[in-house]
């Protein structure tokens, strides 16, 4: 077998997002796109392709296995060594990160658009992950984008296509291959950080339900594994947990509108606690009857609890951090405890370097993203045994603790930060820069500080700037925030994780202090924020969209009845 150069022309656009390239299958599977990007990282590797170790795999979805074919014989023609493959393609995100890590590679191809839908006319998606098993930052990915608008050939070793069936060790031509098992190295990782023994013990002995959703994306197998072979919980406390190349034809996202069967199931069967993660394990959603936990309270309340609860916290709790959409909640924690705060452009990316420095273990994304310095993604099953070691530990102390009493008792001690975040998907992408670039000489003006907008008065605004305190790079654009005096905020973003058109992204926060507000319902407080958001953004104005595509909102019991400016896909959240 010998190593064939093929000749090729550039495609535009391959620009890694906020995670990644992601596309329609349709422009993926255009010829020589897919092989001109995995060229483009293999290329852009730091310590180079040839004698590399690979980790290679993904959510499953429709055109992997082509995908993964390709990057064989692309590995292959650019003279790596080794590929550390997940049998029949699968690793979740955080399998993959942990197995970067432990197999000492030099990094990792994942293949997966997340929480974005599959099949043929839906997304696909490629992202390369550093040897220290997270995203690729900056530096790298606007290394693998210059490349891809210059490459004119690529290298490849033909061959037939590599049976991925089975675990074990392989080779094609000088390239070694070893397919191991997904799930077990990850579940055997799992089970250092949490007391499975104790979480079993609750679950057995507590009459405390359980149900896990994977919405059909790579979890399944994993939530198999721990929920019914490790904690002993029966099949029924499982969802959705066969994966498929199209989720079902769902959407995989798991938010109040995506996975509304599961919250359904939550109220309508009296279950305690719900949970579910998304088309590749990253992303995690908590809720118990009548309590959703807002993933900005959650990574606050993990870290809160982490040192009692947590056995790989008991040294020490050594940092804390979230985004910058991100409420607040998390740094009343670390600030009553003395830990270390930060806050980071939108992207899992900006927490590796402060985790490999040894400043960062617990942090969090208002985008349904918690995790720890245990890997280097954000992990959805990770989040999900995070809470189910605190609701024991927390039954433990006081017998019958449910999700919304933990939620209750966190507000009692640190006051709550109402959260929501407005999502448009697939705007125009005309209308949505026109709009952010008329938000951003605004908000960047020396004279909107002291602007009155409505009773809100402006006390700091601009474009959200990051300089990585660990190597100084510096990432600018990364959100248009007003902060008023009175504590509240509103941030418009882009998002760097669509596929087609744009999805503006507006997020609310308010605080309060006061006890008689804790229950209520978050739409009503922050209506008139989202009023003047709505107002100063003149959005309807330039994208011709009266209402959000998703709300996501902070609710707790009751769940709210539905606000009259709802459409109908809006409309499934609020039926809940
Ligand atoms: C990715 C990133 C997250 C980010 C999220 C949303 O998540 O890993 O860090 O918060 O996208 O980004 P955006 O607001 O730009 O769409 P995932 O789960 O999609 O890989």
């Amino acid at each position: 077998m010998s190593v064939v150069t093929v000749q090729t022309k550039p495609f535009e656009g391959q620009k890694p997002g906020t995670s990644g390239l992601r596309k329609r299958v349709k422009v993926f599977s255009q010829q020589h796109y897919t092989e001109n990007f995995v060229q483009a990282i293999l290329s852009a590797i730091p310590t180079g392709a040839q004698g590399s170790t690979l980790v290679v795999g993904g959510d499953g979805r429709y055109f992997s296995k082509p995908a993964i074919q390709s990057i064989i014989r692309l590995a292959a023609g650019n003279g790596v060594s080794k590929l550390i493959i997940g049998q029949d393609a699968i690793l979740s995100t955080p399998a993959a990160s942990h197995v970067i890590r432990s197999y000492k590679a030099t990094g990792g191809i994942l293949l997966t658009a997340s929480h974005n839908p599959g099949g043929p006319e839906n997304d696909f998606g490629i992202k390369y992950n550093m040897e220290n098993g997270g995203p690729a930052p900056e530096s790298v990915t606007d290394k693998i984008f210059n490349i891809t608008k210059d490459i004119s050939e690529y290298k490849i070793v033909e061959g037939p296509d590599v049976d991925l069936s089975k675990v074990g060790s392989t080779t094609f031509g000088p390239l070694a291959i070893e397919i191991i098992d997904p799930v077990k190295d990850y579940v055997q990782y799992l089970s250092t950080i949490f007391d499975f023994e104790l979480i079993k013990a609750f679950l057995q002995s507590s009459g405390f339900t359980v149900r896990f959703d994977a919405l059909h994306g790579v979890t399944g197998p994993y939530g198999r594994a721990l929920f019914v072979e490790q904690f002993g919980l029966p099949e029924s406390s499982i969802q959705n947990c066969v994966p498929s190349e199209d989720f079902g034809g769902g959407h995989p996202d798991p938010n109040l509108t995506y996975a509304k069967s599961l919250v359904d199931a939550v109220e309508k069967e009296n279950i305690s606690f719900g949970a579910a993660s998304d088309g590749d394990g990253d992303r995690n959603m908590i809720i118990g009857k009548g309590a959703f936990v807002n993933p900005s309270d959650s990574v606050a309340i993990i870290a809160d609890w982490a040192q009692k609860a947590i056995p790989y916290f008991k040294s020490g709790v050594k940092g804390l951090a979230r985004s910058m959409p991100t409420s607040g909640a998390i740094d009343r924690v670390a600030k009553k405890n003395g830990f270390e705060c930060f806050e980071v452009p939108t992207g899992w990316k900006f927490f590796g370097n402060l985790m490999d420095a040894g400043r960062l273990s617990i942090c969090g994304e208002e985008s349904f993203g918690t995790g720890s310095d245990h890997i280097r993604e954000k992990d959805g099953l990770w989040a999900v045994v995070a809470w189910l070691s605190i609701l024991a530990a927390a039954n433990k102390e006081k017998p019958g603790t449910s999700v919304s009493d933990v939620l209750l008792a966190h507000y009692k001690t640190y006051g709550r930060n109402f959260f929501s975040r407005y999502d448009y998907e697939e705007v125009e992408s005309a209308g949505a820069s026109a709009m952010m670039d008329q938000l951003r000489s605004k908000f960047t003006s020396s004279t909107f500080k002291g602007t009155k907008l409505g009773e809100f008065e402006v006390a700091e605004s601009g474009d959200f700037s990051y300089t990585d305190p660990i190597d100084g790079s510096v990432s600018k654009n990364q959100g248009l925030y007003a902060t008023f005096a009175d504590g509240s905020r509103i941030i418009f973003r882009l998002s760097g994780t669509g596929s087609a058109g744009a999805t503006i992204r507006l997020y609310v926060e308010k605080y309060s202090a006061d006890e008689a507000e804790f229950e209520a319902d978050a739409q009503v407080g922050l209506k008139p924020l989202i009023e003047q958001a709505l107002l100063i953004s003149e959005l309807e104005k330039f994208t011709g969209r009266k209402v959000p595509t998703v709300i996501t909102v902070s609710i707790h019991s009751p769940l709210p009845p539905p606000p009259p400016f709802f459409n109908r896909r809006t409309a499934l959240l609020t039926k809940c």
